[in-house]
């Protein structure tokens, strides 16, 4: 903007947004007066872990993660000048230098910053369980330092010392409790489910409905693999929350809980919120998990402590828990206003009923095809019925066997992890599955079309002749 007034770097950190001063930060050369925003805006608080500094890091997801006008507009309202041009070569921490190390025979890449991958197909069947390191990683900013592996201490012991805070509880001014004190007032549960991104198969969709808000973008090469099964440990919320918030859960219980939402805050500034009642309901298993698989959960899937809401699309399932509030209004985040929402504007709960055609190998000596896949039932919690295959784009179908024998047989009351089949069909160009569960609800050949999320047509799988 020629003309405007520029600042140096250290004008800029001198205003840093404490003691009542303003909090200015610089933004790709220029200057921002971000008081106003941290204020309101409840994403704001990861800018001010940059109040007086550069927060490209920060602002850059948020700028092309929301194709909305409105962030450039907003910038522009709060642009006070542009810094002097020296100032603005200089060299600025990097909040990305301390990402954990992540293996990549076991993770397809599709962003480094913010880190976002998928397990590769070849990997996603392989074993009833998936491992931490290859379940698909999706992050919004950089890993928070949540202090994962203190000196002296183990991973297991520095989890107890966590905080989570619940804000405004009905104790009194926002009750703060370790882990430790979680565990010991509720016990722990352990439950198996799946873990899926609401934009898992978003590729499939653009091929079978056309171009989405992923179009373009390094996510449009998701395939099917931002989805894993895991056993998740933790202290169940239906028994938190009416402690800690006993007035709002009775009032939410009278009216069938439809205008509260728990709100959960992570430590990278990336919140999610979910609808009270769906996790009063103890039926639903949701937990604050410290554990997957028995081991503390890995840095990039929210160690110490994430929210684990089975049935409930990835993007609620709050990694790096920090805080968590009832609120009688959906959070109104950045990463929620704009995203993750469904063809009706709301924002997205519940996974569909799902199966997934994972490998396909010729039967030696014979015409036929093994197919094997994995399937679920999503936010119902309803097991799964029958899986069919076909060889002839649906006209005809073959059971699937089940490997009823794996499944985990833990505290959940209901479904939510996955289920392995196998199939042998006439062996032809393409292959493709569809599930069925204990309802009688069965999968479409194109499911409609939900802005590009929550895609679970038929799976089509190309076979080599
Ligand atoms: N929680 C925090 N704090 N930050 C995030 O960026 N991403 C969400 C959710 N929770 C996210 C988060 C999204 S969109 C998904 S799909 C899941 O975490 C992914 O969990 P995972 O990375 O452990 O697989
Ligand atoms: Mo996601």
């Amino acid at each position: 903007v020629p003309g405007e007034p520029t600042f140096t770097r250290a004008q800029v950190a001198s205003n840093d947004g404490v003691e009542g001063r303003p909090m200015w930060v610089s933004y790709r050369g220029g200057v921002y007066d971000a008081t106003e925003f941290r204020r309101i805006h409840p994403g704001g608080h990861i800018i001010s872990q940059a109040a007086g500094a550069d927060v490209s890091a920060f602002w850059d997801v948020w700028a092309h993660h929301h194709h909305s006008p409105k962030v450039g507009q907003y910038l522009k309202e709060i642009r006070i000048g542009a810094l002097k041009e020296k100032d603005d070569e200089e060299a600025t921490h990097d909040p990305y230098d301390s990402e954990p190390v992540r293996d990549a025979n076991v993770q397809t890449i599709f962003m480094d910053r913010p880190y976002c991958s998928e397990t590769p197909v070849e990997h996603l069947g392989s074993s009833y369980l998936t491992s931490p390191a290859a379940l698909y990683v999706r992050n919004h900013a950089p890993v928070p330092d949540c202090a994962w592996e203190p000196e002296g201490e183990s991973r297991e012991s520095n989890i107890q010392h966590h905080e989570v805070v619940f804000e405004e509880g009905d104790a009194g001014a926002s009750p703060t409790f370790t882990v430790a004190d979680l565990q010991s007032r509720f016990g722990t549960v352990t439950v198996t489910s799946i873990l899926q991104c609401a934009g898992n198969r978003a590729g499939e969709d653009i091929k079978a409905t056309g171009n989405s808000g992923f179009t373009g973008s390094p996510l449009e090469r998701i395939t099917v693999g931002m989805l894993g099964n895991a056993q998740w440990t933790g202290v169940r919320l239906a028994e938190v929350l009416p402690a800690l918030y006993p007035k709002e859960c009775a009032a939410a219980a009278q009216h069938g809980g439809g205008e509260w939402h728990v709100v959960f805050e992570g430590a990278d500034g990336y919140s999610g919120s979910t609808p009270l009642a769906r996790i009063l309901d103890p039926k639903n298993d949701c937990i604050l998990a410290t554990h997957m698989n028995g081991e503390p959960l890995s840095p990039d899937h929210g160690y110490p402590m994430r929210a684990l809401l089975p049935g409930i699309a990835g993007a609620r399932n709050v990694k790096w828990l920090q805080s968590i509030l009832l609120s009688r209004v959906p959070v109104d985040a950045p990463w929620n206003e704009y995203y993750y929402k469904n063809r009706d504007g709301e924002q997205i709960q519940q996974l569909p009923l799902q199966s997934i055609i994972t490998d396909t190998a010729r039967k030696e000596g014979t015409q036929l095809l093994k197919v094997r896949g994995v399937a679920y039932s999503g936010g119902s919690g309803n097991s799964i019925a029958r899986v069919e295959v076909s060889s002839d784009d649906g006209k005809s179908w073959s059971e699937a066997t089940i490997k009823t024998e794996e499944v985990k047989k833990d505290q959940s009351s209901k479904s939510f992890g996955w289920v392995r089949w196998t199939a042998e069909v006439p062996r032809t160009a393409q292959v493709c599955c569809r599930a069925t569960d204990t309802e009688g609800k069965t999968q479409c050949e194109i499911s409609p079309k939900q802005r590009g999320y929550l895609y679970n047509g038929w799976s089509k799988v190309k076979v080599e002749m």
